[in-house]
């Protein structure tokens, strides 16, 4: 990266602490993950400082012919990589794919079908303090009580009931793998559209290793940037039936000029994922999440929600530590290992009561095995003992020898 620390200290520091930060720190937030240099040096590119609005061959200003030819090969990466129809590569994030998806196949009023927020939904799938949840008639599904898992009988009922216009399937904080034919025969049973939003699973879908919902859904949401490994943004996967009105309602419904420097990234980012190195890193991914988990339900301090994991992430139950999620989650940081609080299935409060982990950062930063169980057994050593200043020096030494072992190399 260019130095600038002559043109302005002050945010050259503050980017430097934070390079330091994620170097020093056990990065376990399910959402994170490291985008390698190429991706970050096209974010800070000259692409920047274009105008791009419109789409290819069709733009508002003049000067495009650079930015098409970035624009057309990320399209056609998007599309290859996820076997889909039709790609849209602008959406500033994932919020801005789902608001553009939901403009264009709702109305204001129109009732959706989401997963809640306390099963591990999103709260742009309906939430009432997110426009999703004041513009949309919004109804939940969630998850069995015993076993913490989607009911397809239950929500199908739900959707009979409800009736919804548009079922939303996909998750933030679910460790299992979604059957999206099972939703894809309720939306045809109910004659509802079906949206999923697999921001999380992209990587994991893009390396074969999960059912891919674009062959289910009426249309696929995402982010670029957590298993997926790339810059921070979103993308839309559809029929080609729908092209015209989601290009419409990216551009002009809800956004103007292109994060191009974004766009460029993103097709970086499609390019890492299709070559075979980038399923080993997911299947390792699952590997390291699935190891964590056996030493979580072995050491019983914690309770592993939903009981099994399949994917990069798991929520834990910290009700038998006394804990809340917010304080686990900063007696962790304190240590230096991030996690964030998270809302459990089944507790009826606003009060966090877990807290959720996941794979993505250390598989990059390539801890062996026997380092991720490691740390697992450094979290609960920390639930267990909050209160043991000893301890938690010992737990902040070991995080220190783990990650000089295994240093950002991306
Ligand atoms: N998708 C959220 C997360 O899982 O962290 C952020 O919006």
């Amino acid at each position: 990266m260019y130095n600038f620390e002559k043109e302005d200290a002050e945010i050259w520091n503050a980017i430097q602490a934070e390079e330091y930060r994620q170097d020093n720190v056990i990065e376990l937030i399910a959402s994170e993950n490291i985008a390698s240099k190429a991706i970050r040096s096209a974010q800070g590119s000259v692409l920047t400082n274009k105008y791009a609005v419109g789409y290819p061959g069709n733009r508002v200003y003049t000067g495009n012919e650079a930015i098409d030819q970035v624009d057309e090969i990320a399209i056609n990466r998007a599309k290859e990589l996820f076997h889909a129809e039709y790609a849209n590569v602008y959406p500033h994030s994932g919020t801005q794919a789902n608001q553009a998806v939901y403009a264009a196949f709702l109305k204001p009023g129109d009732k959706i079908l989401a997963m809640s927020e306390h099963a591990g939904g999103h709260f742009t799938h309906g939430q009432s303090h997110s426009f999703s949840g004041k513009l949309y008639d919004a109804h939940f599904y969630g998850v069995n009580s015993k076993d913490e898992l989607l009911n397809f009988d239950k929500i199908r009922e739900q959707a009979l009931e409800v009736k919804p216009r548009l079922i939303i399937a996909g998750a933030s904080a679910y460790s299992h793998q979604i059957d999206w034919s099972q939703f894809r025969k309720i939306a045809d049973e109910v004659g509802a559209y079906l949206m999923v939003d697999m921001a999380h699973i992209a990587g994991l879908v893009a390396a074969g290793l999960h059912q891919n919902p674009v062959e289910y859904a009426d249309v696929v949401t995402s982010t670029t940037h957590k298993t997926l490994r790339g810059p921070r943004g979103g993308i839309i996967l559809a029929k080609e039936k729908y092209a015209d009105k989601l290009n419409k309602s990216v551009f002009p419904g809800s956004q103007s000029g292109t994060l191009e420097h974004v766009v460029a990234a993103k097709a970086i980012a499609f390019k890492e994922a299709i070559q075979p190195e980038f399923k080993t890193y997911m299947q390792q991914v699952i590997k390291n999440a699935q190891i964590m988990a056996n030493v979580f339900v072995q050491d019983d301090v914690v309770r592993l929600v939903g009981h099994e994991v399949e994917n990069h992430e798991m929520t834990l139950d910290l009700t038998k530590t006394g804990l809340t999620g917010e304080q686990a989650a900063n007696l962790l940081y304190s240590v230096g290992i991030a996690t964030n609080k998270e809302l459990l299935p089944l507790e009826s409060g606003d009060v966090m009561e877990g807290i959720r982990i996941g794979t993505p950062t250390i598989t990059s930063r390539n801890f062996d095995e026997a380092s991720v169980a490691q740390v697992a057994k450094l979290i609960t050593e920390v639930m267990k003992h909050p209160n043991d200043n000893v301890i938690l020096d010992k737990v902040s030494n070991e995080v220190q020898r783990l990650v000089n072992k295994f240093p950002v190399t991306r």
